[in-house]
């Protein structure tokens, strides 16, 4: 069996997607994700101009030495982009061999560990009343795991309130499931720390007071804060007993949780712009976090993040994997079958996509009593309609980024 096509799909049904779809010599059909939410053009050239001549007439079966070969071969290493296309070829691969070998990919892994992976959904809101009915929609929706994300008095916009989107202009399109705006410039928001370290307690304990002590709750700090304020608020929310606190400073210096570890016993979440196991050697080793943020998409596939896992479990640190709704369908099924087959998964983000997405992509997976699977059809589970997809062109689209008041620019 040889690759005899490799097309790099771009579509832009709800947000843009960057789709790998591999062809082989006996006709099976393999996708992979390689969407980097805001940069998407960029992987586009990095497959299409420097890995799909290299694929062409390989052996598609050869999963772990085409993984090595592109990220040696390149010489320059890491980094999101050529993550991302690594990753892309990685999952097409995973799901051709599964197609080939009439399995779903999680039994190639290994087989099921549980029988469906714990999700938790993103609750928000710009003032409480907001969150907490959007608590209770989630509990309905079957979440057992609930993200909680508030306004900050005086903040006119921030990451994760899902009402902002009417705010910028697309009532239909929830703000924390598509942050990325199209047009021509990023949408500036801005960023106050003292108001949010001061704001935050008091949500969680009315969402504690209103839902009890028992629902799984989690919170996305979104790299905005130093270290020493980040192990003031792990302080601040213990009594309310977070599930975990997601990046709570900037991601690229790993020192910084060292001294949020030793203030805090709040769960640590980290890693959803992480390209390799080399960012999360030292967290693991260290013990410095507890789970794992890295998405089969960013990390260079179901390879490499199988392995930064399989490492992850040595300390008792479980995944965590990201799931955004950029993450696309056939990221999302990777993530599932993966999690589906280790040990030591911990908890699956989950945002269903948009009516368009669905369209696109044909999936399999299911989410029944709060827990996701995916499926039983062999490979990865996703088809995509090439036509559908046609219908829906790339439309540029920035993440938005912040400002302080007095103009600084600051992590988003
Ligand atoms: O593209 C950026 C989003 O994926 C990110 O902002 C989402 O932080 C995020 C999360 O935890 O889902
Ligand atoms: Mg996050």
């Amino acid at each position: 069996m040889k690759i005899d096509l490799a097309d790099v799909i771009v579509t832009s049904p709800d947000r843009n997607f960057v789709t790998l779809k591999l062809t082989t010599s006996d006709g099976h059909v393999g996708l992979g994700d390689a969407t980097v939410n805001g940069r998407e053009l960029a992987v586009v050239s990095y497959l299409s101009d420097h890995v799909v001549p290299l694929l062409i007439g390989s052996d598609p079966m050869r999963i772990e030495d085409t993984w090595q070969f592109l990220y040696r071969s390149a010489y320059w290493r890491r980094g999101p982009i050529t993550m991302a296309a690594i990753a892309a070829v990685d999952m097409a691969l995973w799901d051709i061999k599964g197609k080939a070998a009439g399995m779903p990919v999680y039994q190639l892994l290994g087989g099921a560990s549980r029988t469906g992976l714990l999700a938790y959904g993103h609750a928000s809101g710009k003032e409480l009343p907001e969150l907490l009915d959007s608590v209770q929609e989630h509990i309905e929706l079957g979440y057992r795991a609930i993200r909680i994300q508030s306004g900050v008095p005086n903040l006119k916009s921030i990451y994760g309130i899902a009402s902002q989107g009417a705010d910028h202009g697309d009532a239909e399109l929830r703000y924390d499931h598509e942050p990325a705006r199209r047009g021509e410039k990023p949408v500036e928001e801005d960023w106050d720390t003292r108001a949010y370290l001061t704001h935050l307690p008091g949500i969680f304990e009315a969402v504690r007071g209103e839902f009890g002590a028992t629902l799984p709750l989690l919170h996305d700090a979104h790299h905005r804060l130093t270290p020493i304020q980040a192990a003031r608020l792990g302080k601040d929310l213990e009594p309310y007993d977070l599930f975990w606190l997601e990046d709570c400073t900037p991601a690229e210096n790993q020192e910084a949780l060292r001294l949020v570890r030793q203030h805090t016993t709040t769960p640590l979440a980290i890693g959803e712009v992480f390209n390799t196991v080399w960012d999360f050697k030292d967290l693991i080793r260290d013990q410095l976090i507890d789970y794992v943020r890295g998405a089969v998409t960013h990390m260079g596939g179901i390879t490499a993040l199988k392995k930064t896992l399989e490492y992850a479990a040595m300390y008792q640190v479980k995944s965590g994997m990201h799931g955004p709704t950029d993450i696309s369908p056939v990221g999302m099924a990777a993530a599932m079958h993966l999690g589906l087959a280790i040990h030591n998964f911990g908890i699956q983000e989950y945002m269903p996509h948009g009516a368009r997405t669905d369209q696109v992509f044909q999936q399999t997976f299911t989410w029944r009593e709060g827990l996701l699977h995916p499926g039983d059809e062999l490979g990865l589970g996703v088809s995509l309609n090439v036509d559908e997809a046609g219908r829906y062109p790339y439309e540029r689209a920035y993440l938005p980024y912040n400002r302080l008041a007095d103009g600084t620019v600051h992590d988003w």
